[in-house]
Formats: structure tokens, C-alpha cells, sequence
């Protein structure tokens, strides 16, 4: 079954919101294979936003994702990478439709929230960076 690497960022931690989004999720249908509190350190950062690693808004986006806690989750279910993305909305929280956690939530590009990974590929690449195998339930 197809599983994917979802995180509740700074931002929705410090507003509260995980139980919330965690029962979006449930309510969905998937299933929570894992979870973690944790900070994600520099060096975590930049190798989960490598290919951002060069753009001009990396330097603010490290100092947010490291801002404090983060939720790590992983997800399970049918289709669950695309479908968790529809439920996120736009990664520009102020072009997300109403509905959507990014549209329901905020209005920033950089606060927005939540990550979800964008493939199948990506999700494995980040549920290894997050988590070890053993770790998934
Ligand atoms: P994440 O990875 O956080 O789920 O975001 P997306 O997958 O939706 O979008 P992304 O990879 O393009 O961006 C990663 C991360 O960088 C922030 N960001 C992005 C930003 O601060 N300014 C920008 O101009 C862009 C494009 C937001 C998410």
C-alpha cells in the first residue's frame, strides 16, 4: 500500500492545529504508520529541501522549518502521495481553494502549514531522512 511523508511545519504547530489535521487525515481514510515530534536540525533541512538548496528563499525557509517543533508523520492508504497533496492545496497558501488545509489555514508561500511529499519517489527519500524502518508501525 502506498505510504507518504507528511509534516505539520512551525507554524501549524504553534497555532495548534495537529489534532485537527491529523484527523483530516483519519477522517480521509489513511492510515498513521508513524509519528514524531522533533526539531528538524540545519543539516536535516537542507537535505529535505535539497533541490531548494540554491533558490533565493532557502536561507528564510531553513530558519522557519527550524523554528521549532515539527510534527513527522507517515501516512498510508490508496493513492495517499496525491490525494494528501489535494487535501494540502497550492504550496501558495493565498491560490489554495477554501476547503483545502492550506486554504482553510493561512495565506503565506513560506507559512504554509504542512508538507506533503509530491511523489512517490520523494516520499520514500523522506520517510528515510525522518524515520528508520523500524520506526513505521
Ligand atoms: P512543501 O515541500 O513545504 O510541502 O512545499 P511544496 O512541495 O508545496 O512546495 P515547494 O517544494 O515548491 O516549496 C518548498 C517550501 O519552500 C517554501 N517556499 C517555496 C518559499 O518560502 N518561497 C517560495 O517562493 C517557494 C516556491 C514553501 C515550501
Amino acid at each position: 500500500m502506498e505510504q507518504t511523508f507528511i509534516m505539520i511545519k512551525p507554524d501549524g504547530m504553534r497555532r495548534g492545529l495537529a489534532g485537527e489535521l491529523m484527523a483530516r487525515f483519519e477522517k480521509r481514510g489513511f492510515i498513521l504508520k508513524a509519528a514524531k515530534l522533533m526539531r528538524v536540525s540545519p543539516e536535516l533541512s537542507k537535505k529535505h529541501y535539497a533541490e531548494h538548496a540554491d533558490k533565493p528563499f532557502y536561507p528564510g525557509l531553513e530558519q522557519f522549518i527550524t523554528s521549532g517543533p515539527v510534527l513527522a508523520m507517515v501516512w498510508q492508504g490508496h493513492d495517499v502521495v496525491r490525494i494528501a497533496r489535494a487535501m494540502m492545496g497550492a504550496t501558495d497558501a493565498a491560490q489554495a481553494p477554501s476547503g483545502t488545509i492550506r486554504g482553510d489555514y493561512s495565506t503565506s508561500k513560506s507559512e504554509n502549514i504542512i508538507h506533503g511529499s509530491d511523489s512517490v519517489p520523494s516520499a520514500q527519500r523522506e520517510m528515510a531522512l525522518f524515520f528508520a524502518p523500524g520506526e513505521l508501525v
